[in-house]
């Protein structure tokens, strides 16, 4: 090399030539491989094309020590293994109360009734005739993160942050199918409820369900997946998981909330003063870091590095990233790369050098209505540690001089 670290550093970030290990002798250049030699597999040898045998890596991954019965359990999205904003289908992470309901889709029907002009029951292909959007959100499941309120516990940003995921829907504007039905005038909320084994309820309030809910029939181009709710699911922008009722069979119109388990004993945040929050339902500005991570170490040794994360909001669009290599004492303002929805994930990069020394890695996101995410410290002054969900707070990964990362807590 001619040029100094430094000065390539400072031109063509990402230029070829910082990252190369290859010699000129090396035999993956001077010899030739089989997949060059022979031919390769023909057209139809996936009808549905799955990933490389190399990257195997990817799945999704559960926490055995979590939940008794996989029935009524969670996995995680690998994070650490995604680029750009999009969760591909079968990486989603899938949390279910009672299994995954299989339904043939011509036995199933969307029912409104109660405070309606006239009560209706939809078909399948009924709900296609409606006009339809296309549109990318986050889910994130309440309790993301909830397993880090009273120290740093799970080493892998999939177990830490997974429960969220990102994907393309289509689907109809809730408003036409309740307009159809007609929405009388004392109306105030709406309960959507599953066909699955645990029959799923929330409360969510009418202003909400003609905002910008939808019941949507497929992700990323195709149909949904039993596991997120084949045929047919609500879509809550920006709210949280629990109340994107999966496998949707019915939607009540009510005057009042329902107060059922899932908004009652579970998804309320137990403060210190014994008091709980209710319709806590937007989820807070948040961030983490998935590369480096505990299961994604920085392999090279010290030089060119690039550092890569997710952000989103419940309350729009993500504005800024800031992150931090020195645990929180000087910040950079990361680049953002790609779309940028509202209450969708964004993807942000930040390139810097490693001198091969310990790190703290934190990123701070910031969203458009001007919310700052927290340090762990100033989120349980305000909430305590008696909570287990809407933990939005700062994460940090420690980076050891071998390139290791393992989860650890700032004071
Ligand atoms: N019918 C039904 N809907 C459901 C659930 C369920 O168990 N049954 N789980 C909820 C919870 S707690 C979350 S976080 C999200 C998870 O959606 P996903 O499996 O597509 O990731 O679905 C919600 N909708
Ligand atoms: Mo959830």
């Amino acid at each position: 090399m001619t040029l100094s670290r430094r000065k390539l550093l400072t031109g063509a970030v990402g230029s070829a030539a910082l990252a190369t290990t290859a010699r000129a002798d090396d035999p993956a250049i001077t010899e030739l491989p089989d997949w060059t030699v022979y031919l390769g597999d023909g057209v139809d040898a996936a009808p549905y094309g799955v990933p490389s045998e190399y990257e195997a890596d990817a799945v999704r991954r559960d926490v055995p020590w979590l939940t008794a019965d996989p029935v009524s359990s969670v996995n995680f999205t690998p994070l650490h293994k995604l680029e750009g904003i999009i969760t591909p289908n079968g990486l989603c992470f899938e949390r279910h109360h009672g299994g995954v309901a299989q339904i043939d889709p011509a036995e199933h029907r969307l029912m409104i009734n109660g405070l309606v002009d006239k009560p209706l029951v939809f078909t399948m292909d009924d709900i296609k005739r409606f006009p339809r959007e296309n549109k990318i959100y986050f889910l994130e499941c309440a309790a993301n993160t909830g397993m880090e309120w009273r120290g740093a516990q799970l080493n892998g940003c999939q177990f830490t942050h997974g429960m969220v995921h990102c994907v393309q829907y289509t689907g109809v504007p809730l408003r036409y199918i309740l307009e159809e039905a007609g929405v009388k005038t004392s109306a105030k909320w709406i309960m959507p409820e599953g066909a699955d084994a645990s029959a799923m309820t929330r409360s969510i309030p009418l202003e909400k369900a003609l905002d910008d809910c939808m019941v949507a029939f497929a992700m990323n181009g195709e149909a949904l997946r039993p596991e997120q709710g084949y045929p047919l699911r609500i879509v809550v922008p920006g709210w949280e998981g629990n109340m994107w009722v999966k496998w949707l069979r019915r939607i009540e119109v009510g005057d009042e909330p329902w107060h059922h388990r899932e908004e009652t004993s579970k998804y309320t945040d137990l403060l210190e003063s014994g008091k709980a929050r209710r319709f806590t339902w937007e989820m807070d500005v948040k961030s983490v870091i998935t590369n480096p991570s505990p299961q994604a170490p920085i392999t090279h040794e010290k030089g060119h590095t690039v550092l890569s994360g997710l952000a989103w909001s419940g309350r729009g669009t993500v504005e800024r990233v800031d992150v931090s290599i020195d645990g929180g004492r000087n910040w950079t303002t990361a680049r953002i790369d790609g779309p940028s929805h509202s209450k969708a994930l964004h993807r942000f990069y930040h390139e810097f050098d490693w001198e091969g020394s310990p790190l703290l890695l934190q990123s701070r996101a910031i969203d458009s209505e001007g919310w700052v995410q927290p340090t762990k410290g100033a989120l349980r002054e305000v909430r305590g540690t008696e909570s287990i969900y809407h933990n939005n707070s700062i994460q940090t990964w420690h980076v050891r001089k071998g390139g290791e990362v393992e989860n650890v807590e700032v004071g």
